[in-house]
């Protein structure tokens, strides 16, 4: 049987909901308490990582090791954020840019890093999708977000992702963007990819959830609306329980 990370989240069509820790933004004493929440409000996996963090990310996977039994997966911004201390590492190529480091660049400095981890590499097409406002992975990345309102453009670039083998489809409407990822775009996009599809960036609310979960996601990604309370995480994983 197929024990893996990818496996358990996304067999049999359920809906998931990961928790982003940005250990940039989640003040350290915080991150047990957030991590002990998770396990009880029915997280699927926690994602760590963001677009750039000047302290060790290792203190962070220890601190949710601590005190919670759910897979950890890389989130990296960059390559200093790659740790064995983590369970699996969503290897993103930033295929909405074209930044060639961001796309395959950064991936051969990791390649020889990675096979040793024992990390469970999860190969991610990552879309960066306008979210009106100027991201940190835009501005990180050096890379242009496609715009929302060319869903052609997102869909072609999903489906190519999927044709060069890419097992994940990340839409990102980056951290705190203030417009979420529309669903006519998630729509679109399901329709046309066999692969799963994770949506972030500005998700806030149990109703954003349920929407997007309604238009065809397979999980979503919240970071910053529980770096605010983190015991806003019970009400927002709660709304997979509706599509059971
Ligand atoms: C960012 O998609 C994630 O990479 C989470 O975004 O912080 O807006 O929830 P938020």
């Amino acid at each position: 049987m197929d024990s893996t990370i990818y496996h358990s989240l996304f067999t049999g069509n359920k809906k998931i909901f990961a928790l982003l820790i940005d250990p940039e933004k989640l003040p350290a004493d915080q991150v047990e308490k957030t991590a002990d929440a998770a396990s009880q409000a029915g997280v699927d996996v926690i994602l760590v990582g963001g677009s750039l963090i000047s302290h060790p990310i290792d203190d962070t996977l220890e601190a949710i090791k601590r005190v919670c039994q759910l897979p950890v997966v890389l989130f990296p911004g960059n390559l200093l954020q790659l740790s064995t201390r983590a369970d699996g590492v969503l290897l993103l190529s930033l295929i909405s840019g074209r930044n060639s480091e961001y796309l395959i660049g950064n991936h051969v400095l990791a390649s020889q890093f990675l096979k040793r981890s024992g990390l469970e590499i999860i190969p991610t097409g990552y879309i960066l999708v306008d979210g009106h406002a100027l991201s940190s992975v835009e501005y990180m990345s050096n890379t242009r977000p496609i715009p929302s309102e060319k869903p052609d453009i997102v869909v072609a670039t999903a489906l190519a992702g999927e044709q060069l083998g890419l097992k994940l489809i990340y839409l990102e409407a980056g951290s705190g963007a203030s417009e979420r990822i529309r669903e006519n775009i998630i729509t679109r996009v399901r329709e046309n990819i066999t692969v799963p599809l994770i949506v972030g960036g500005g998700i806030r609310t149990p109703q954003d959830i349920r929407l997007l979960y309604r238009a065809g996601a397979n999980g979503v990604v919240v970071g910053t609306a529980v770096e605010d309370d983190y015991r806003a995480l019970f009400s927002l994983a709660a709304v997979k329980k509706e599509f059971k």
